[in-house]
């Protein structure tokens, strides 16, 4: 896979030269640029931004060296690259975004600064790339760069031969909708702590619902909205005894959470 981040702050995206991302590229499964947004401009002071038309705070990012950066690297609009532009007005990024993206054979990310990026430029691009506008989360950030960071990073681990052992990805593609069980390693006690005994059991069923036990609770507490997208054909016996204790109805709609009494 090819990707193109362009940034006035390229060295923000120095991270990506380590760990499995920069494995990735030093191995050629990754081949990752960086382009500094300034090199576009064509005036004495490189300027990238300018006063918002209709008022308000902040500055905006000119167009004019966002279309010769695209330009420079989009590559065979034929081919239509997607073009990923971060903002907090885009759509969630999600894990089966990663994967739809995993697929291109071509990123291109553009990081603005400052209120965002003239309009018109994503109106442009639409012309040569299949154009993604996506947020990280509900949160703000300064810059596109650090939703860059993550993106790259979930993309990049689904390629195939980046990730060293493949086994964990299937076992992820298969995940059930639900927050992920506690782990544990040795020592078994630390601190006066101890494992949960059942872990030390042998008894693989009994470990087995354990851990879709935690599953269910954690989920229940911290991500309640995702107990309540379970199908019901996907809880057994098990299942629908403790969403019951954690204060849910399990009908042919999935879980609901019943009124406090
Ligand atoms: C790209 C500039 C900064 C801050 C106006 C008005 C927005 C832009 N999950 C995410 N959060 N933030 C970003 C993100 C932020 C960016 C850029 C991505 C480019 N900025 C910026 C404030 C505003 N605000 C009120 O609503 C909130 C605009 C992001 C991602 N991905």
């Amino acid at each position: 896979m090819r990707i193109d981040v362009v940034s006035i702050f390229p060295e923000y995206l120095a991270p990506l030269e380590l760990s499995l991302i920069g494995k990735a590229r030093q191995d050629g499964l990754l081949d990752l640029k960086v382009h500094d947004l300034r090199s576009f401009t064509t005036d004495r002071h490189r300027t990238v931004d300018d006063t918002p038309y209709g008022g308000g705070a902040g500055m905006v990012m000119k167009p004019e060296p966002w279309a010769e950066a695209l330009a420079a690297v989009g590559g065979d609009a034929a081919a239509r690259p997607v073009l990923i532009v971060p903002s907090p007005a885009g759509e969630r990024f999600t894990q089966a975004m990663a994967y739809e993206l995993a697929e291109a054979p071509q990123l291109v990310f553009a990081c603005g600064r400052y209120e965002g990026i003239d309009e018109r430029v994503l109106e442009w691009a639409a012309g040569h790339f299949d154009v993604r506008p996506v947020s990280l989360g509900d949160y703000v950030l300064n810059g596109g760069e650090v939703a860059v960071l993550a993106m790259v990073e979930a993309v990049g681990r689904l390629l195939p031969g980046v990730v060293g052992n493949p086994e964990s990805l299937v076992e992820e593609s298969h995940s059930d909708g639900l927050l992920e069980y506690p782990v544990y390693t040795k020592p078994s006690s630390w601190r006066g702590r101890d494992i949960p005994e059942v872990l030390l059991s042998g008894n693989h069923a009994k470990i087995a619902r354990f851990r879709r036990d935690e599953q269910l609770r954690r989920t229940a507490d911290r991500r309640p909205d995702l107990i309540e997208r379970l199908a019901p054909e996907s809880l057994d016996k098990a299942d629908r005894a403790l969403l019951d204790e954690l204060g849910y109805d399990v009908a042919d709609g999935g879980p609901r959470r019943r009124a406090e009494a």
